[in-house]
């Protein structure tokens, strides 16, 4: 490959190593995304990404006009309908894929309470917190019982008919509220997804605003339902992150190492590989066939959730899976669900490696199916990892961009930025939000989502200097975390680089950096918690509408994302991605930008350049100090040395790396 055209758009993209790997020769004929967008030669459809194409049944496909009577669907459809409908579908689609990867999570925490898994329940803290939520005794009871009834529970808020789901009572008072009033409190997770898909059906909700209302309902069965459950289950099982020091890049492949990437996104099997790659049996293995070791890495989201709990590092986003490939150093890349890319099989043609399926519901051609069965996950994983051992010596030319690792600080999980900012003996929100009223930070800015090749802007890397620059401190979660991981902005020496004044004081004293990873997608529910408990706090207003924060996920790709962004804005915060498939329907744009905010208090935005982007994510944040009347200049009050001492004992506890992390 390596057009010239190419190249520019993966340097900015996805940086140097990228570029590096793209200029050697073994990566040449390698075909990527940007090849097959040029190959392409074609724009996308018009009506497709205005969100004015409906194939919703047979007397279509229709391509609606906005505005012209005789340009409406065969049914009568009109754009705002359409629009609507498939605005909707993508949250209903979204919100699935989180449900089912928690559904999955769920079934392995009960096999783990049950002692069917390698795995234990590790933080007992939050089991009793997340007991207390569901109603389940703990009182002289042994944590696996406790588990296990936890477990069931859980489970049941998939299939619940009636009633409401349990975490939603974690939410601000104001905004249960709103919720009951309008009606949108979601009732069970599965229902509001079949729902979703039924109304949207050809003939039955024709009134955008009305189809609106149970795509809130949809979403916030996401974020305070499944992903939530998913992000709290998996802490219990496998860990709450805490800080800790990792790498991330290409350059995390080893030479000398048997290199297996684990890529999607449940991470009961790359557990699993963890354990067994340090397995006796494992290593022998590998040094027979001449390696030191097994070097797992991660690739999007599986590679977020064991980069917070274990430091394990992070080869690649999900833009550069065909990258990690094309180095011809990876012996086996394992996949579970979701953003695997169906060119990797034509990646890796010609080399020794293997792609590995693991689970029934993702297969893809020319790839090996092993079934991760969560019952006999460590003979699983062993297997597993034996098939990329065996590989080891059929490797033959390959590149690894060698000096292409950052140094990141992650695993900033809600109950760390607690700790970090509150200190170990009364961990709590009050220092982030007295740092909020006194103007030091001047609010908190999340940078989430996907990476996809329609900008070549670095766009992530802008989004978040222009954000850390004027004093708002980010919050990351996805690819979007560690696309700003490969810029160096997860290092805490970023905040004396970029950071504004009041902002680097914070970061400097406690040692953090001004970009914090949150983790996986599945924990954008960690920042609905982070909200809440700003809220909680006092302060800074009655509801997460009130709050200084703003959020953006820019490059967009998953359907998922759409249903985090829908999810925050009915939870009242504001979000601004570059562009939303609605541009066709004027009224529906109208309503998604502007009347969703007489019912929530936040609603949607569209901004395609980046700087642009994050002024206005600053200028929403001033205008919610402006009303909570905190946005008055203040005299920048220097931290005098009771402040400093005060915050001192906070400093990040230096875990060391986590196993594997160099
Ligand atoms: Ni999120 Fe994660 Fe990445 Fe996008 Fe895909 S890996 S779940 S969907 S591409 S951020
Ligand atoms: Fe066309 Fe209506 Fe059928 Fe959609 S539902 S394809 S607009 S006739």
């Amino acid at each position: 490959m390596a057009k010239s055209n190419g190249c520019d758009k993966c340097n900015d993209i996805t940086g140097a190593s990228t570029l590096d790997l793209l200029n050697q020769d073994l990566a040449k004929q390698v075909r990527t995304a940007y090849d097959r967008i040029e190959d392409r030669g074609m724009s996308a459809c018009l009506f497709g990404s205005g969100g004015t194409c409906c194939r919703n049944c047979n007397m279509g496909p229709c391509q609606i006009i906005d505005g012209v009577e005789s340009m409406v669907g065969i049914c009568g459809a009109t754009a705002d309908t359409v629009a609507a409908r498939n605005f909707a579908r993508i949250i209903a689609a979204g919100t699935a894929s989180h449900t089912d990867h928690a559904r999955e999570m769920v079934r392995g925490f009960i096999a783990t309470a049950k002692g069917e898994t390698p795995h234990e329940i590790k933080d007992v803290d939050k089991l009793h917190k997340m007991a207390k939520i569901f109603g389940i005794e703990t009182e002289g009871r042994d944590k696996n019982e406790i588990a296990l009834e936890l477990g069931e529970k859980a489970l049941a808020e998939f299939g619940q008919q009636e009633g409401e789901l349990a975490m939603v009572k974690r939410a601000p008072a104001k905004q249960q509220e709103i919720w009951r009033k309008v009606g949108v409190v979601p009732r069970g997770i599965d229902r509001e997804i079949t729902e979703m898909m039924h109304r949207t059906h050809m003939g039955v909700d024709q009134e955008y605003q009305n189809i609106m209302l149970q795509a809130a309902r949809c979403a916030l069965a996401d974020g305070w339902g499944a992903s939530m459950l998913s992000t709290e289950l998996t802490d219990i099982m496998f860990g709450t992150p805490t800080p800790k020091r990792a790498i991330v890049d290409l350059g995390v492949l080893k030479e000398d190492h048997v290199n297996v990437t684990v890529h999607g996104h449940e991470p009961l099997l790359a557990e699993s590989l963890c354990l067994a790659a340090e397995d006796e049996e494992i290593l022998a293995l590998a040094r027979k066939v001449g390696a030191k070791g097994v070097n797992l890495a991660g690739v999007c989201c599986t590679g977020n959730e064991i980069l917070m709990r274990r430091g394990i590092p992070v080869a690649g986003s999900f833009i550069q899976q065909e990258m990690v490939l094309a180095t011809g150093a990876v012996e086996a890349m394992v996949v579970d669900v979701q953003c695997v890319m169906q060119s990797l099989a034509q990646v890796v043609k010609g080399k020794h490696t293997d792609i590995i399926t693991t689970n029934y519901r993702a297969k893809m051609p020319d790839a090996i199916h092993i079934q991760f069965e969560e019952h006999e996950a460590y003979n699983s994983a062993k297997e597993i990892l034996k098939h990329a051992i065996n590989n080891f010596k059929k490797r033959r030319e390959f590149y690894i961009p060698k000096d292409k690792k950052l140094d990141v600080v992650v695993g900033f999980s809600h109950e760390t930025i607690n700790y970090m900012l509150g200190g170990r003996f009364r961990a709590s929100y009050r220092p982030l939000n007295d740092n909020i009223i006194n103007g030091r930070i001047r609010g908190v800015g999340a940078i989430v989502g996907c990476e996809h090749y329609k900008y070549a802007d670095d766009v992530h890397f802008k989004i978040a200097v222009e954000l850390i620059k004027n004093n708002v401190l980010v919050l990351a979660t996805g690819c979007a975390a560690q696309a700003l991981g490969r810029r160096g902005l997860l290092r805490p020496e970023a905040a004396t680089e970029y950071a504004g004044d009041g902002l680097r004081e914070v970061c400097e004293a406690v040692g953090m950096p001004p970009a914090l990873h949150v983790g996986s997608c599945v924990d954008n529910s960690r920042l609905l918690i982070a909200l809440t408990e700003m809220v909680n706090e006092g302060g800074l207003g009655e509801d997460i509408s009130e709050l200084p924060a703003c959020g953006t996920a820019p490059l967009y790709m998953s359907e998922k994302a759409v249903a985090i962004g829908q999810y925050f804005v009915s939870s009242g915060a504001h979000v601004i991605f570059q562009n939303l498939p609605i541009t066709g329907a004027k009224k529906f744009t109208e309503f998604i930008k502007g009347g969703m905010k007489e019912v929530y208090g936040a609603c949607w935005d569209t901004e395609e350049d980046p700087i642009k982007l994050a002024q206005k994510m600053i200028k929403a944040i001033d205008g919610k100090r402006e009303a909570l009347g905190i946005n008055k200049k203040q005299d920048r009050v220097l931290f005098d040395m009771a402040m400093r001492r005060d915050l001192e004992g906070r400093t990040l506890p230096d875990t060391g790396c986590g196993s594997g992390a160099h």
